[in-house]
């Protein structure tokens, strides 16, 4: 453990270690944050200059510059987070939110954080990603001692590399991270204009297992989570991507649950330009418009906003973009229940058909228990959008003021490029040689729906 001594001498600094009564009075500020919004990035008040990041339903932590050391103060706390509006969390995090802020530094900063634990337990931060001096990775009982509650270390290095990265604890890792502790760091190259993009968005992904009704994630879970995150908000509540058209954009996720991720654009290609690991070279990088992020995995990725509309942004894993729900529930497509409904209407009254057309379920006003957020939800231009969880958009505008990110409300599509309803005559629909032909109203789910009055006698 580091004394007092080689503390405050700064450069004797090997581990991260506890810090003195003495040095407590001088701590910077933990500035804390209470609002669940995508606040404003953070223009660097000293320092190198750089072009700050957009970080999603999130915030970026000040920090105080001494002595050209740029110090941070972050509190890991119990936090109450509003997963969409009509739900909330009991989770832990930092300075108030979880995720915690981000963090953002310049190639080459030397940067001291102070960490106080208000925790019940005690916890250590994991600079993940980061070339850094052995002491100062955190890993509980590897590195150094967990911090106990009550008490403050320091940590203190170099960010050697520009790139993408996230900070984690390394201490009853399962429960900690379970309960919302995480958060995003940004290292920016020395010359602002290396990689240089017009909108920088960063958020993590998380997921967590909270009962309808009840308040704290359960930590034991280890794969049937019912809460799918971005930044620890949920569709409807997740802000859309605002950018102006022929932006060049970068989106950077990090992956912080127990499942893999496909990440999907609309409307775009995308190339990813970097990992964890650095950035990727020109000649390495392909064309997607899905790419998978696995457990620990960050991804940067870049493309340039040339299509305006309103453009889906989600995990491709699609019970990854509903919300709270039960699982063990039969496929009932096909299925014509209305008979057997009505008896059991007589037993339960209330009792409601489900999924017998499909899982569109927007459209059913189904009481809910207190704090949960319905399945699938979210009302757009043209009504339900059917989607929670992993789910936001790209809005792509012209025109917008420079500097003017605000929503801008729903996209006007240009007369004759909006998908409708077609009442002329139809071409025919052909079938698979060798299917039985039907008549040529191509309306599959009537047939499925007449096979299933079939059943019903
Ligand atoms: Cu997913």
């Amino acid at each position: 453990m580091t004394t007092r001594r080689s503390f405050l001498s700064g450069a004797a600094l090997v581990g991260a270690g506890m810090v003195s009564k003495a040095a407590i009075a001088s701590l910077p500020e933990a500035a804390t944050q209470s609002s669940a919004a995508t606040m404003p990035p953070l223009m660097p008040p000293n320092g190198r200059p750089y072009n700050p990041v957009v970080t999603l339903n999130g915030w970026t932590l000040p920090w105080r510059m001494k002595d050209n050391v740029k110090e941070f103060h972050l509190v890991a706390e119990p936090v109450v987070r509003e997963i969409a509006p009509g739900m909330t969390a009991n989770l832990w995090g930092y300075n108030g939110q979880s995720p915690g802020p981000t963090i953002e530094v310049v190639e080459g900063d030397r940067v001291r954080i102070f960490v106080t634990n208000k925790l019940p337990e005690h916890t250590s931060v994991h600079w993940h990603g980061q070339r850094l001096p052995n002491g100062m990775d955190g890993v509980t009982g590897l590195t150094q001692p967990g911090i106990e509650p009550g008490k403050t270390f320091v940590y203190e290095f170099v960010a050697k590399d520009a790139g993408t990265f996230m900070y984690h604890p390394h201490a009853d890792e399962m429960a900690q991270m379970a309960m919302g502790m995480m958060g995003f760091w940004i290292t920016h190259p020395k010359l602002p204009s290396q990689h240089a993009v017009d909108r920088d968005f960063v958020f993590l992904l998380n997921a967590y297992d909270i009962d309808p009704g009840s308040y704290t994630p359960k930590v034991n879970t280890m794969l049937d989570f019912n809460l799918w995150t971005f930044n620890s908000r949920a569709f409807p509540g997740i802000d859309p991507m605002v950018v102006r058209k022929d932006d060049r954009v970068r989106i950077r996720v990090g992956n912080l649950t127990m499942t893999n991720h496909p990440i999907h654009l609309h409307g775009h290609r995308f190339e990813v330009t970097g990992t964890d690991g650095g950035w990727v070279p020109p000649s390495a990088r392909w064309p997607e418009v899905t790419t998978d992020i696995a457990v620990g995995q960050m991804r940067a990725i870049e493309f340039v906003a040339d299509a305006p509309g309103d453009w889906s942004f989600h995990c491709h894993k699609a019970h990854h973009t509903m919300n709270a729900m039960g699982h063990a529930v039969p496929t009932m497509i096909g299925v014509d229940h209305s008979g057997v409904a009505q008896r059991i209407n007589n037993l339960v009254p209330g009792y409601m058909v489900m999924g017998d057309k499909g899982g569109a379920m927007n459209g059913m006003q189904m009481p809910l228990p207190e704090n949960t957020l319905p399945m699938m939800s979210g009302q757009g231009p043209f009504g339900g959008i059917d989607m929670g969880g992993m789910f936001t958009t790209l809005k792509v505008r012209e025109g917008l003021a420079h500097g003017d990110y605000q929503d801008p409300g729903w996209y006007q599509h240009p007369a004759g490029t909006l998908a409708h309803e077609w009442a002329g005559e139809l071409p025919p629909a052909p079938r698979a040689p060798g299917m039985a032909q039907e008549p040529a109203s191509g309306a599959g789910a009537l047939n499925v729906r007449r096979g299933g009055a079939m059943h019903h006698e």
